[in-house]
Formats: C-alpha cells, structure tokens, sequence
C-alpha cells in the first residue's frame, strides 16, 4: 500500500480505500472465482494496456466469466483511476470477481460480475538484485495442467504458485521455478524464464504450462529487433544449470537476471551482457511507450 489514501474503483464508484469493500459472498473470495491482471505504468504512460485488457478478457471467457464492460471501457477505468490517485509510476491491479452469490460452487447464481481497480506504488525487488541476480529453487509444486485448470488463465486462485513461493524461500532462494507434470520447466511463481547459451535466446513454451507473459513477448520482441537468435523450447532444468545466463521476465519485475539455480552458480554468478542489455531495452521502451494518463 502506498502512503497516500487511495481511491479505489468498485463497479462504476471511487472509494477511499478504507471503505473499499466487496461482499463475504463473493465468489472471488469464497472460491477464488474471478481473473485479474498486473499493470504497470512508468513516466505518465501506461505499458501494454491493451494486452493486457485483451488477456483479461481471454482469461475470464475460458471461466465462462462475462465482464460488464467493453475492453475500451476497462481501458478507460484502468486510466481513471490512475489520475484519481494522482499517480505518476506504479502498478494497477485489476480484478474481476464473479460477483456475490450464495454458499454453493454454481457461478449461475452470481448477478453480475464486480470489476475492482486499485491504483498503488510497487517494488519488487532491490536495485542490488538487478545488479547481482536472484538465487533460484526448483520447487516440489507442479504448474497446473491443461486438463484441470488452462495454465493461460490468470485466475484469483494462485495456491499453487502461493505454496511454490513458500517452498522456495523455505529453502532460501527467493524465487521459485515450476516444472509441468511432465518435469518441464514451466516458469517461476510470478514470472517466465529465459537462458542464453552460446549467445542464443531460449525460452519455454507457453504449451509448457507458462503464462503467456505479456513482458515475456516484449522481451521476445527485443532480443529479435537486437538481432538475437530465440527459440521456445521445451526446457529442463539441465539447460538452466548450464546456462551462460539466466534471466526472469514479468510485469512487477521487469527483466530481472539470475545468479543462482539450485546451488549451481549460472554464467560468472553475476548477471551477463544479455541480460543487462535487455534490462536496459525494457526500461527504455517502458519510459517512452504506452498508453498517456495526463
Ligand atoms: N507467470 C505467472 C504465473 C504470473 O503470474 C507472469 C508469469 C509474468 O507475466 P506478465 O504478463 O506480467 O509479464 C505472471 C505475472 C505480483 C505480480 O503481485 C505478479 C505478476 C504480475 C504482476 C504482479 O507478484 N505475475
């Protein structure tokens, strides 16, 4: 939470944050019913708003979820509430809950979704952590499979990445690599993964069971425009522990490098050229692209 109040937007109303409230009955808390999605926006410009909207609508149509709103009219609120807190850098967290409904799974008997915005300040992780990379574990949890829940939808129910963190810090790294039911690298608990070795880019397929990172496929877009070689591929955890470079990519953490795996020490264990140059390509393009606020 920032120092500031904020104005938080509940279905078509501000409220000061401690009247921000939504009802015990909502589907979103009692089953973790509902999509979300995590905006940041740097210099008055919001980044990659429209993938990110186009994302949410994607996730909450795979849950038979219908948003009472137009993605341009999401677009709007998102912006909205930026300027109602003032904001200039920070993070929007945009949450759309299947409603209130009773005390039964039957989403049918939720009246209408609630669209819920909060417009705050985040950091992730230290400057040092740029400058010296992250130490990484593999955790025990798998990602779900595409015969349960679609790995593709960002949905409220985050257990499964919640427990992977916990491992992961239990074990004194401070973050956590998923591997697919299959032993696959997936992704991180909040974040994808990228190596480089012999100066190609790899990165594991969204089929994996990754997110379908919207700072993954910048990335991408980066190291192609820069003149790199990238392939997705199905990764294991050998091509992480041999690799010149490792890096994790997401919307709260940037392009943030890696200098530890399970103890093996990645590259120098200091982050590589790679990597900084696409730090650096990452905060150029947020700096000057995206949607304007004022
Ligand atoms: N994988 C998972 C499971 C995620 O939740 C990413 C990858 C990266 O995707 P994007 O589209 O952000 O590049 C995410 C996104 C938080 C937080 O509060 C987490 C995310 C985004 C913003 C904030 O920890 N995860």
């Amino acid at each position: 939470m920032s120092d500031k109040p904020q104005q938080v937007y509940i279905d078509g109303e501000f409220f000061h944050e401690s009247d921000a409230k939504i009802s015990v009955f909502d589907h979103g808390l009692l089953y973790g019913d509902g999509v979300f999605e995590g905006i940041r926006f740097y210099n008055d410009r919001v980044t990659c708003l429209e993938e990110h909207v186009d994302r949410l609508f994607d996730s909450a149509k795979a849950i038979h979820l219908e948003i009472p709103a137009s993605q341009e009219e999401v677009r709007n609120m998102v912006v909205e509430t930026i300027k109602r807190n003032q904001l200039h850098d920070g993070y929007v967290r945009l949450v759309v809950t299947r409603g209130t409904g009773g005390l039964g799974l039957s989403p049918y008997r939720c009246e209408k979704a609630s669209i819920i915005i909060i417009a705050s300040t985040i950091s992730l992780y230290p400057q040092e952590k740029y400058d010296q990379g992250l130490i990484l574990a593999t955790c025990a949890t798998r990602r779900p499979t595409h015969d349960s829940l679609s790995p593709s939808v960002k949905s409220l129910n985050y257990l499964s990445n919640v427990m992977a963190k916990v491992e992961a810090l239990a074990s004194g790294a401070e973050e956590g690599v998923m591997l697919n039911t299959e032993g696959y690298v997936a992704e991180c608990t909040g974040d994808n993964i990228f190596v480089v070795k012999g100066g190609i880019i790899l990165t594991p397929t969204v089929a994996s069971g990754s997110l379908n990172g919207i700072t993954r496929r910048v990335v991408i877009d980066l190291a192609i425009k820069a003149g790199f070689e990238l392939k997705e591929i199905q990764m294991s955890r050998y091509d992480m522990y041999t690799a010149d470079e490792l890096f994790l990519t997401g919307t709260a953490a940037e392009v943030v490098p890696v200098a530890q795996y399970d103890k093996r020490i990645i590259g120098e264990g200091k982050p590589g050229p790679v990597t900084r140059q696409l730090i650096e390509d990452y905060r150029n393009l947020v700096e000057t692209t995206g949607t304007p606020i004022y």
